[in-house]
């Protein structure tokens, strides 16, 4: 597979990343002195534009192979991923040498720097490491992509699975999928993912850091270390939340399920919680609703069915909001070269992704979309993705990018938050008659929070894991034991049968076979509503903060452009602040929005067992 850097690509939100058959890359010819200013300036247009132009070719390669995966494509992306690699780093290691000249410009330097600690998936530069990280990575991808659980004993696809584990209420067959799953998909990938960490410490150790974990963690304009505690002082802030949020649906399960299946303390089982991961949890929104005023009289996965909305509806409402707030439509390439739905006759990857093929507006997603609620707001976070690649496209190929990662992964979802009760009025997919009335913004709270509170330990923990593995502290004997501890700890969640060191369930995650760093999520859960309130305020809205819907704000729409139009060309907190008036990350904006759910959420749970 194609390895992407947050130079040209996140891996959710790929830019056309690399390139196949690219020219090997040529010593600068340049008047000026090695070692001067001038030289790095000409090294930086050089490299931008051999970026530039190979990019599109590999990205075709990289689509060819994740919307067609035979041992063919995989060869082909596991060869044009490995001739990315080695120029990335070819480039890499040469920015590193010239980021030592005194009198640098700040863009010649942020773009060095972007060269250097930019790649996702270093490899070490001797001859054929490159080509030995990106096969594991593409067998990897690919065997995520092909994989199967069972339901009743019969295979059944990742994404049929996943949106089962939100449907089915059975916990025998909850615990089938979940065991599954992980032990079909994720074990078998365990020797290949150790392979891989050791193949990129190496290289991220050439390009001068500490591990790929630090290399990783130093693209948020701050020293690594830094970041880590800005993330952990997000987490401190924002875990009362969780805990409040926690106690209640443990108590709910046990409820429900009785203390067989959920018992009353200790941990929730991962299986009862309506997703494969236990990331998100507003597929059970049913199971935890209070009496009356969880009574929303909606779901919107039924009203989509009810009104007769096919996936490429969907992508056409989603489309919708972002042309009411006046900017442009999809092109008409869009419709032609998206794969909206799973074709039934070959193997894809499912896992939702938005691309730019060329840089300008090739625009594309590639999803197996499900007429759910779940792929509604899924489809309004890719084309979040793809409205931001096009905003930023007329900047430098190595500023076409999120402020971070996390601005581009915010985008869609902080759009996805106006999909209020009143704007499915406004769409045509619920009658006005069927808004619910005030006493219910409990529920709506709670429904929002299943997904959006429940979320963060695991958005946390993923790269607590990969940062432990990276570092050394996790070695390959403990991969499934850490991943259990940091389970429990963050999430309190535990697997419902036991796991041993035979497992490996990171790897049923896509985003580990897939080699996607994962902070960036953790970031835009608190990002997406920091920009959430900016907006509303922006509109003048003076209701709650969750009734709020920005749709058809022109203005609103304008200044969300201006921030985007930015791409990676300044710090992050100069693009926040254009669109915010603030300059720091943080969860107060997400605690606001769920206050009075939190204070509602600690009636409930008084006399309650909390914690685990
Ligand atoms: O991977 C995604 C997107 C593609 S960038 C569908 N997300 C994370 C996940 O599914 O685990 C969005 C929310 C978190
Ligand atoms: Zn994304």
């Amino acid at each position: 597979m194609i390895r992407r850097t947050s130079l040209f690509a996140l891996a959710c939100a790929m830019a056309a990343p690399a390139y196949a058959d690219a020219p090997q890359a040529a010593p600068v010819a340049t008047a000026a002195a090695a070692g001067t200013p001038a030289a790095a300036d000409a090294f930086v247009a050089q490299a931008e534009k051999a970026l530039a132009d190979a990019s599109v070719d590999a990205g075709r390669v990289a689509w060819v192979n994740q919307t067609y995966i035979t041992d063919d494509t995989d060869a082909m992306a596991a060869k044009a991923g490995a001739e990315i690699t080695e120029m990335q780093v070819r480039f890499g290691l040469e920015a590193a040498q010239h980021l030592r000249t005194a009198g640098l410009s700040a863009d010649t330097k942020r773009k060095l720097e972007i060269l250097r600690g930019g790649i996702t998936s270093p490899a070490p530069s001797r001859p054929g490491a490159a080509g030995e990280l990106s096969e594991i990575s593409t067998r990897m991808s690919s065997t995520y992509g092909k994989g199967r659980g069972t339901l009743d004993g019969k295979p059944v696809n990742g994404s049929d699975i996943e949106a089962a584990m939100g449907e089915v209420r059975d916990p025998a067959k909850l615990q089938e999928m979940w065991v599954s799953w992980h032990d079909n998909v994720g074990a078998p990938m365990r020797a290949d993912y150790a392979k891989s960490v050791t193949l990129m410490n190496e290289g991220a150790k050439e390009l001068g850091f500490t591990d790929t974990g630090a290399m990783w963690r130093s693209g948020y304009d701050m020293p690594p270390a830094e970041f880590e505690k800005a993330v952990d002082k997000i987490w401190a802030d924002l875990e009362p939340l969780y805990k409040s949020l926690h106690t209640y649906t443990r108590w709910k399960l046990n409820e429900k399920y009785g203390d067989a299946v959920q018992p009353k303390t200790g941990p929730i089982r991962a299986d009862l919680l309506g997703n494969m991961w236990a990331q998100e949890w507003g597929n059970i929104y049913d199971v935890v609703a209070p009496a009356g005023a969880g009574e929303l009289g909606f779901d919107t996965g039924e009203l989509l069915k009810a009104k007769g909305y096919d996936p490429t509806k969907m992508v056409k409402a989603g489309e919708q909001f972002y042309t009411s707030l006046g900017l442009a439509g999809l092109p008409e390439t869009f419709w032609q070269r998206s794969q909206i739905v799973k074709p039934a006759d070959r193997e894809v990857i499912c896992h939702a992704s938005a691309w730019n093929l060329d840089n300008k507006d090739d625009l594309r997603i590639k999803m197996c979309t499900k007429v759910n609620s779940d792929d509604f707001v899924t489809i309004h976070h890719e084309l979040g993705h793809n409205y931001y690649q096009r905003a930023y496209n007329q900047q430098p190929f190595l500023y076409m990018n999120g402020a971070n990662d996390g601005f581009h992964e915010a985008i869609g979802d902080f759009v996805a938050l106006s999909i209020t009760p009143e704007y499915l009025t406004q769409i045509g997919l619920l009658d006005k008659s069927q808004v619910p009335s005030a006493d219910k913004d409990v529920g709506l709270l709670l429904r929002q929070g299943m997904d959006k509170i429940a979320f963060l330990p695991f958005g946390l923990l993923m790269d607590k894991w990969r940062w432990g593995v990276y570092s050394g502290q996790i070695q390959p004997g403990q991969y499934q034991a850490a991943w259990d501890q940091l389970r429990l700890k963050y999430q309190g969640v535990k697997a419902p049968v036991a796991r041993d060191e035979t497992k490996f369930d990171p790897g049923a995650k896509y985003h580990i076979p897939g080699g996607t760093p994962y902070a960036r999520y953790f970031l835009a859960r608190v990002l997406q509503f920091q920009f959430y309130e900016a907006a509303c305020r922006q509109a003048g809205w003076k209701g709650p903060l969750h009734r709020c819907s920005f749709y058809g704000n022109k203005q609103v729409g304008e200044r969300l452009n201006a921030m985007m139009a930015m791409g990676q060309s300044k710090p992050w907190p100069d693009a926040l602040q254009a669109f915010t008036g603030s300059r720091e990350m943080s969860g107060k904006a997400m605690a606001n929005y769920f206050a009075p759910l939190k204070k509602w959420l600690d009636q409930q749970n008084r006399g309650k067992p909390s914690g685990w």
